[in-house]
């Protein structure tokens, strides 16, 4: 490589950002229960500070996105305390989530619900939800719906699209003028026959509904097998719709697995399409990155440091694919040499190149061997654990 390729990649090194979740550090399981981990966090305090010693470590994810609902029980109120205790932590707000789901109001539905009381209720929340991004200063404000149906012929389809435009557009007049407005999809889960903003189509329609401020934000674990997620991502890109990701990996369904963990050619291919398109346009894509990640048999904040040294790398990979070579090789039809620009890039070692970069800006060459050898997790599962109720829930 020479200098001046060194220079780019490091240059576009120091602009990544990973964005992290409160709610991937707390006990969560599957709806069969969860493993209690003595060590994971239960209140805000204790969220913000593991993702704040996951920035320590890692040094690039200096924003945590917060889940109104378990985040600030009493609302706008509580957001001084979370921007207090977030500085403390060394880290600052980032996105946040309106929880349109959890409210035994929600069971037909948020802003597809048949009932107007409710449809006033889910808006009126999501603009709570926006002054406090604006009092904390967070640029988006990220929907994600659980509303859907699970049997057929029980919820009218187009009139619920309706109902949802309506209410995004007033939802996108809360905002500020720097403010964005993130629509996620998701095919299936807790709707299981349809759910109303299911795949990324349907999610670009409605932020286009919304206003010029809202984009689609892509959930990696949000689409049906094998779909494939960077053509999505080159889509939104060339019509400008991309706001930002949810980082994880999957098998089956929204298994919210490490990034990488099963696919992480996946993951590359990614990256690559968004690094080809800032080749091409000479600008850069105004994304933002965030991990959306949450299972409980690995420990919560080494399975972060994993995921967001795994998004590090593969975006390093991606920005290792010589452009000039693939382009030439599709000119020519040469299918072979064009897929090997990917294949060499994705094939490179770059973790001594990373281990350099880190030690360059005074980071951990090891953010995993570093946080084993600081003892974080056992004085977090001393603190912690004795609080902590026994069993994880039941299932029935
Ligand atoms: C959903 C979706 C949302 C996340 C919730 C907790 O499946 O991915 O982004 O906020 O889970
Ligand atoms: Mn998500
Ligand atoms: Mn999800």
């Amino acid at each position: 490589m020479n200098s001046a390729a060194t220079d780019a990649i490091i240059g576009a090194l120091d602009a990544f950002r990973i964005e992290l979740p409160t709610w991937g550090f707390a006990d969560t399981g599957t709806r069969f229960g969860k493993y209690v981990q003595a060590a994971a966090a239960t209140t805000i305090a204790e969220k913000l500070s593991d993702a704040g010693h996951v920035h320590a470590m890692t040094g690039i994810c200096p924003t945590v996105s917060l889940h109104v609902q378990w985040d600030f029980p009493r609302g706008l109120e509580d957001a001084g305390e979370v921007a207090s205790l977030a500085a403390r932590a060394g880290v600052v707000p980032g996105a946040i989530s309106p929880n349109l789901f959890q409210d035994q109001d929600y069971k037909f539905g948020s802003f597809g619900n048949p009932d107007p009381g409710v449809r006033a209720k889910a808006l009126d929340h999501c603009r709570e939800s926006a002054a406090i991004a604006r009092h904390l200063r967070s640029r988006d404000l990220s929907l994600w719906f659980a509303d859907g149906s699970n049997y057929p012929g029980t919820a009218n389809i187009r009139q619920r699209k309706h109902w949802f435009e309506e209410l995004l557009r007033a939802a996108h007049e809360a905002l500020a003028s720097d403010q964005r407005l993130l629509v996620e999809y998701k095919p299936f889960e807790p709707a299981f026959y349809h759910t109303d903003i299911a795949d990324w189509g349907m999610a670009l329609l409605a932020a286009r509904a919304a206003g010029p401020q809202a984009k689609v934000l892509v959930d990696t674990g949000h689409h049906y097998q094998s779909q494939n997620i960077e053509q999505i991502v080159a889509w939104l890109l060339d019509e400008q719709m991309l706001g930002g990701f949810h980082f994880n990996d999957r098998s089956y369904a929204d298994d919210d697995l490490t990034l990488g963990s099963i696919d992480p050619y996946q993951v590359f291919r990614i990256f690559h399409e968004i690094r080809l398109f800032e080749w091409e346009t000479g600008g850069r894509a105004d994304i933002a990155y965030m991990i959306d990640q949450s299972h409980n048999i690995k420990p919560k904040t080494e399975a972060m440091i994993e995921t967001v040294v795994a998004a590090q790398e593969y975006f390093t990979k991606a920005m290792l694919v010589d452009h000039v070579r693939a382009a030439a090789a599709r000119e020519h039809d040469d299918v072979v040499m064009a897929e090997r620009a990917l294949k060499d890039a994705f094939a490179t070692d770059v973790r001594p190149f990373l281990a350099e970069y880190r030690a360059s800006r005074g980071l951990p060459t090891d953010p995993l061997d570093a946080f084993r050898q600081g003892g974080y997790l056992a004085r977090a599962a001393a603190e912690r654990g004795p609080r902590k109720p026994r069993g994880g829930g039941s299932y029935a």
